[in-house]
């Protein structure tokens, strides 16, 4: 997500390591291409589906948020704002010959991280979205460039669009009412991506941003959200009150968040995970690391010990937010606090393994 800074340090990291290389020589998998939009199975689990847009029809984008928040639906947070800002509509001075948006919807599952903690073993979610295990940004405009232009060498810059909006309207992805994306056959479990490309393709599916059909008399993510940023008599959501703005950063948390909010290492997971759309891809949480008694109290401490947070690093070294140690920590001692250990062997499981079948309100 653009909103997350740290993520660029980390995509040069793991390309020096070689990542990008080994994907590439497995790519190309499971190919199945049209002409203005397909799916490619790259193996290592890297998937994604796309839609190629013309660039004439960004600026109804740009409209469509203007109406939307004339309703008077969009937060006015600062922070928010600051990330609506650095939207821009056209393709970048220096692409004139861009003359379409590829947009892609990258395969991307829940991750989980253990931390042993005063002798407990804490299973600590990790959001999609957040780490580069499946979405490598090299890995996919490497994909783009052969597998959707059949060209290794073609030009392509990453838009600053809203990018939810964007596949919505080309029927990539339809909303959910917790108003995240949702995608065939990886449901809300996914990143969404869009390059500039000088090519046209033939005219694809254009219309207003459609709603999931199975939100109609479901409300699980409005009861689960824990802050109630998601309203029955409104769509948008009330961001000025979401988790997310507030754990991706470093600064203090603001005390009216309810201490028992925090479910995630960063981010939050409550209108996704037990959303029933989600239920089929529950089982594809990945463990990502585990994180010894030593570590985790280097992280909970603030991160300073040198040798200790080299081997937690070398540890999340594929999870996107290596150099954001010390918010991780704050965190972490944010959603150990907010659900404490329950018996068995000491492991606490995720708190939303299964999804949620409960009965919507009427
Ligand atoms: C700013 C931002 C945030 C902010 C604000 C979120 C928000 N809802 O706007 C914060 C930090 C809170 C955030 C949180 C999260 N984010 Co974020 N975020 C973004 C970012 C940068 C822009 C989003 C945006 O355009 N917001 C503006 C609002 C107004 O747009 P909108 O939500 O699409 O609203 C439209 C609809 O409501 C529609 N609409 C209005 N009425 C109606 C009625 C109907 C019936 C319909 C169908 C539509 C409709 O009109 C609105 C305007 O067009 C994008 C990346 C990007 N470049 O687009 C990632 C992005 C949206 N985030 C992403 C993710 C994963 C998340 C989190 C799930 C992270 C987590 N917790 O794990 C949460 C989800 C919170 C939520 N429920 O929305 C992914 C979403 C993937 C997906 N499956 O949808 C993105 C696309 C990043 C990426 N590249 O993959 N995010
Ligand atoms: S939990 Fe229900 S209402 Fe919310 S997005 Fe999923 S299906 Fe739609
Ligand atoms: S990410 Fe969490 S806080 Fe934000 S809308 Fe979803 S459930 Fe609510």
């Amino acid at each position: 997500m653009s909103c997350h800074p740290s993520r660029r340090e980390f995509l040069q990291q793991i390309a020096a390591a070689g990542v990008l290389m080994c994907l590439g020589r497995s790519a190309a998998l499971g190919r199945q291409q049209g002409e203005g939009g397909g799916t490619v199975g790259l193996g290592l689990g890297v998937d994604f589906t796309w839609r190629a847009v013309p660039v004439s029809r960004l600026a109804e984008l740009r409209d469509d948020l203007a109406r939307v928040d004339r309703t008077g639906q969009v937060s006015d947070n600062e922070i928010f704002r600051g990330y609506l800002a650095g939207f821009a509509f056209s393709p970048p001075e220096d692409f004139p010959g861009a003359r379409s948006v590829i947009v892609l919807a990258v395969r991307d599952d829940p991750l989980e991280i253990v931390f042993q903690h005063r002798g407990v073993r804490h299973v600590v979610p990790v959001p999609p979205g957040y780490s580069y295990l499946r979405t490598p940004q090299g890995a996919v405009e490497e994909a783009v460039r052969r597998d959707v232009l059949g060209d290794p060498e073609a030009r392509i810059e990453p838009v600053k669009l809203p990018v939810k909006l964007l596949a919505a309207r080309c029927g990539l992805a339809r909303y959910g009412r917790n108003n995240i994306t949702f995608v065939d056959g990886m449901g809300s479990y996914h990143a969404l991506r869009g390059f500039y490309t000088d090519r046209s393709f033939p005219a694809g599916e254009w219309h207003p941003a459609r709603l999931l059909r199975q939100c109609k008399g479901c409300d699980v993510c409005i009861r689960r959200c824990p802050t109630g940023c998601i309203a029955q008599d409104r769509f948008v959501i009330d961001v000025g009150r979401c988790v997310t703005l507030y754990n991706e950063r470093s600064e203090p948390i603001p005390d009216w968040v309810d201490p028992a909010a925090h479910n995630a290492l960063v981010g939050c997971l409550r209108c996704q995970a037990p959303c029933p759309v989600n239920l089929e891809h529950a089982g594809r949480t990945e463990r990502l690391a585990e994180i010894d008694e030593e570590e985790t109290a280097m992280l909970l401490e603030g991160g300073k010990d040198a040798r200790l947070k080299a081997s937690v690093e070398e540890k999340l070294a594929r999870f996107g937010l290596v150099g954001d140690l010390a918010h991780l920590g704050r965190n972490l001692r944010l959603v150990l606090e907010a659900s404490p250990p329950a018996g068995g062997d000491g492991a606490r499981a995720p708190e939303h393994p299964a999804g949620d079948r409960s009965p919507a309100r009427s």
